[in-house]
């Protein structure tokens, strides 16, 4: 099992940030290891950590690495009775650690956060820390990529940004305290049922207690374990339940004693909901929900993927704005900041893995579903306390392949076993046939209907969406959810009839979709692509390597389909 508890600070617990000014240097002839870079290296350029390397510089935006950082950082000396660990919330895409001079480990894949246990290697005065970025595409990773006609050769539309795109902490911990914690809610009549399951490090004879807090009282449940593992039931009388409209939160605290003695100490924020699907229907503590909102991408000028907390703040409140309640991480899981902030502010999460467009080739076929595991397990440890999140994405747009379902199939059970209590789904693109939406819990569709196909032709493209859907739902009767559509469009560009391009096909195109949409009661959910301009490889479909389907530009502004939506929506 994976611990990825996320770092707290309180008495028993402290983390120090290592963002800042770091040393960089471009691996331009791949000879960094030969020439034990390792052991730090002299000629770097400063650089900022945590953002893509990729914008920082006048030169290399295109190179994807290896690039090499490094910093240097010592720990209080209160912190040796801790045990220290090392976590990394991102790297893009593999990463190689080393510790003065010693390597500590790997990991591949972006977006999720990874740790290491470096209680035995720390000095209490200066250590080095050293870091090999490898971000190179190839038809080997997830998402596999490859093809040659953009630049860089991505198979997917999203510029392949590399770097420490999330800050880097340092944090302690009592050597024999808590490792993780999950807990799962339910609704039973009036009652709000919370399940708790505690990892401890050790066996050792512990006592614990836990509190939940509820208005002025506590709710507690006190142990004695001989275990690693301790678990309890609460049950919370008329509880505030979790909803995008009230997310209400409480605060769950774990406290262990050792011979009445605290030592250790963690609270999280827990919401009390429950999701599931029933015949065409979704539903959020036993009342229909529907989804509005966007597919979105982290994504801004200089900073590139880097974690910018601003502008976290700044896309929930277009997304209130406009009245969304939704949005899937497309296409790749955002960052547990953004996560926190969803649980907060009431949205709710279609939560997707970055297998963007995967090939079925027999060859790579073994390699991608075992990082599509790990890409699984990694987002559910870290994911699975968050009421926001309702549905696990498995995947966006794979390709057409008789080997399909039996790969979804696979990563079905595994995500299924790893997490019963929500609902897992994929996304699938335009004529592409999906099997695997026999077993999925929910359908997603991606659809672009007089954009790519019926080009021009918004009447048309309607028909042509409205007998797909239909088709779609006779077949598999499972809600769907139109997870994309969207057009181009260039901010102040207008035409009278509406034309592709112009900010007046953009508003045409997405009310006709919208009016189609609430017109079929399978439809559970809508979400626009995108909430804004986003930066892609260069290719002849994207002028200045951006993708300008955001309903805000790059730098969050408003076009008209921005006002559309909020007038549609808050209806
Ligand atoms: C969809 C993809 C998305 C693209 C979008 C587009 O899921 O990543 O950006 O098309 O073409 O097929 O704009």
């Amino acid at each position: 099992m994976l611990h990825i508890l996320y770092p707290i600070r309180n008495n028993y617990r402290q983390y120090i940030d290592l963002s800042g000014f770091w040393d960089f240097q471009f691996d331009l002839d791949n000879q960094g290891i030969e020439k034990n870079w390792n052991e730090g290296f002299s000629n770097g350029d400063p650089i900022a950590v945590p953002a893509s390397w990729n914008d920082q510089f006048t030169e290399n935006r295109d190179f994807l690495g290896p690039g090499w950082y490094q910093t240097t950082f010592s720990i209080p000396w209160d912190w040796n009775d801790k045990k220290v660990v090392l976590r990394f919330g991102s790297v893009n895409y593999l990463a190689d650690v080393w510790l003065n001079g010693e390597h500590i480990g790997t990991h591949e894949g972006g977006h999720l956060p990874f740790e290491f246990d470096i209680t035995n290697l720390v000095k209490n005065q200066k250590n080095l820390l050293v870091v090999r970025v490898d971000g190179h595409l190839s038809p080997e990773r997830v998402p596999p990529s490859g093809r040659p006609y953009n630049f860089p050769n991505t198979n997917f539309d999203f510029f392949p940004f590399c770097g420490i795109h999330r800050p880097v902490l340092l944090y302690s911990i009592p050597k024999e305290g808590i490792e993780d914690i999950t807990v799962i809610t339910n609704i039973d009549s009036d009652s709000g049922i919370v399940l708790v399951k505690i990892n401890l490090a050790n066996e050792h004879p512990i006592e614990s207690r836990l509190i939940l807090k509820v208005d002025d009282t506590e709710i507690t449940a006190e142990k004695s374990n001989k275990r690693k593992l301790i678990e309890a039931r609460l049950e919370v009388k008329n509880p505030k339940l979790w909803t995008p409209e009230n997310p209400y939160l409480y605060d769950l605290t774990m406290e262990l004693f050792n011979n009445g003695e605290v030592f250790d100490i963690y609270t999280i924020k827990i919401g009390i909901r429950t999701i599931e699907v029933k015949g065409d229907q979704l539903f959020l503590n036993g009342k229909p929900l529907y989804l509005y909102g966007f597919g979105r991408h982290e994504d801004f000028p200089v900073t590139g993927r880097g974690y910018l907390p601003a502008v976290i703040i700044k896309d929930f409140s277009l997304m209130k704005w406009t009245g969304a309640n939704s949005f899937r991480t497309t296409h790749y899981p955002y960052s547990e900041q953004m996560m926190n902030l969803a649980d907060r502010l009431g949205f709710l999460i279609i939560n997707e893995i970055p297998a963007v467009g995967l090939t079925f080739i027999k060859k790579h076929l073994d390699r991608h579903l075992t990082l599509c595991k790990q890409y699984i397990q990694e987002l559910v440890e870290r994911d699975k306390n968050h009421p926001s999140v309702i549905i696990w994405s498995l995947a966006n747009e794979p390709r057409s392949s008789p080997l399909s379902k039996d790969f979804f199939h696979e990563l079905y059970k595994f995500t299924k076993k790893l997490d019963p209590s929500r609902l897992i789904t994929l996304v699938n693109s335009q004529g592409v046939e999906n099997r695997a939406f026999e077993f999925c819990d929910i359908v997603c569709l991606n659809r672009y209907y007089a954009w790519y196909t019926d080009q021009g032709q918004i009447e048309k493209g309607i028909e042509h969406l409205s007998e797909e859907l239909d088709k779609i739902f006779r077949r598999y009767q499972k809600p769907i959810i139109l997870s994309e559509f969207g057009t181009d469009t260039i901010p102040g560009w207008h035409a009278q009839p509406p034309e592709m391009f112009s900010e007046e096909y953009q508003v045409e195109f997405l009310t006709k979709y919208i009016d189609l949409l609430k017109s079929k009661s399978y439809i559970v959910g809508q979400h626009v692509w995108n909430l804004c301009d986003f930066k892609t490889s260069q290719g002849i479909v994207r002028m200045g390597g951006i993708n300008y389907k955001g309903v805000f530009t790059r730098d969050r502004r408003p076009k008209m389909a921005a006002h559309q939506l909020k007038k549609m929506w808050k209806k």
